[in-house]
């Protein structure tokens, strides 16, 4: 699919901290239908386009991009692809707090309740004020209680695999503090542990690949519960505290009977930045999540894209 540059107009925003990149023209034409069958054009097609808004020097690998498509469901307000600098993602939290931000940004939709359609199901959302975005996620449930897999190098580590609209494995205790001094050797950590679940064969429902990785500690402040650092699925660490993330979070919880029902759950990121959190029981055990957080837009983009440039879709890395 060729991609006339001059015409792609993107908005950033970021959520906590973790940048949200939400293409309003000039992306892909994925034509109609349900929107799983779009993102399969998308990666087929347009993956260019991808690494495009995300990789270098264009972009960088903690930006999630949002791509703004027609929705196949006429109650929802908007529907939109998520993807990364590694692939496309089921759903992104702080990336559709950002969205709706923006979309307030721009004027097009009201304070109140709306509908998103994502490829993993629609998820409501209230536009709260011009930059507080509440979102009611897609059923999250635990999958697996206390799963132990042999990392080299560490250990045995134990951890929970969970659906908050991604896959998660959240490490029931954390070899090292959860502190952003330590960003790079929980990262380093992170990864260690995700080789080890695909090594061990160590999957989600289905066979789904674990591609994020949650370790806890304690929050930095007192009114918070916790503090997370959640390794993306391209090598990148979260600046949000994740909503898919707190999701499978608020599953686990749940499950344990640790929080009820209603009551709000206070989740810190590695950089202080903070989602409120509680959830409203769902069919099968599952829950859906109700996550609030802040979105800022902080800039507009138009690309140029110059006869002769050997990066014209960025770095491939
Ligand atoms: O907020 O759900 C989220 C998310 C997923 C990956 C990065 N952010």
């Amino acid at each position: 699919m060729n991609v006339d540059a001059a015409a792609i107009r993107v908005i950033d925003s970021h959520t906590g901290g973790e940048p949200t990149r939400l293409v309003v023209e000039g992306g892909p034409d994925l034509g109609g239908g349900p929107l799983p069958q779009r993102v399969e054009r998308f990666r087929r097609e347009a993956d260019h386009f991808r690494t495009m808004m995300l990789a270098e020097p264009r972009g960088f690998d903690a930006i999630v991009g949002a791509l703004l498509c027609e929705p196949s469901d006429p109650s929802c307000a908007a529907a939109v692809i998520f993807f990364n600098n590694r692939g496309y993602l089921g759903m992104c939290g702080h990336g559709a707090i950002g969205v709706v931000a923006t979309l307030a940004f721009m004027g097009r939709i009201a304070p109140g309740r709306h509908l998103l359609e994502t490829p993993v199901g629609i998820v409501a959302v209230e536009l709260i004020s011009p930059n507080r975005v509440a979102i009611e996620n897609v059923p999250s449930y635990r999958l697996r209680k206390s799963v132990s897999v042999e990392v080299p190098g560490i250990g045995t580590v134990r951890g929970d695999i969970a659906w908050g609209g991604n896959w998660f494995y959240l490490v029931e205790s954390s070899p090292l503090p959860v502190v952003a001094e330590n960003i790079d050797r929980l990262s380093d950590v992170a990864l260690r542990i995700r080789k080890a679940l695909v090594a061990a064969n160590i999957t989600g429902a289905d066979g789904a690949e674990i591609d994020h990785i949650e370790l806890f500690g304690p929050p930095s402040v007192s009114d918070a519960h916790s503090r997370n650092f959640v390794l993306c699925p391209g090598g990148a660490y979260d600046r949000s505290p994740c909503g898919t993330g707190t999701s499978a979070k608020l599953a686990c919880l749940a499950a344990d009977g640790k929080l009820a029902l209603e009551v709000p759950w206070i989740q810190e990121s590695i950089i202080g930045s903070r989602f409120t959190a509680s959830y409203r029981p769902a069919d099968d055990n599952r829950i859906v999540p109700r996550i609030v957080g802040e979105a800022y837009v902080y800039g507009e983009t138009r690309f140029i894209a110059q006869p002769g440039d050997p990066f014209p879709y960025g770095i491939a890395t």
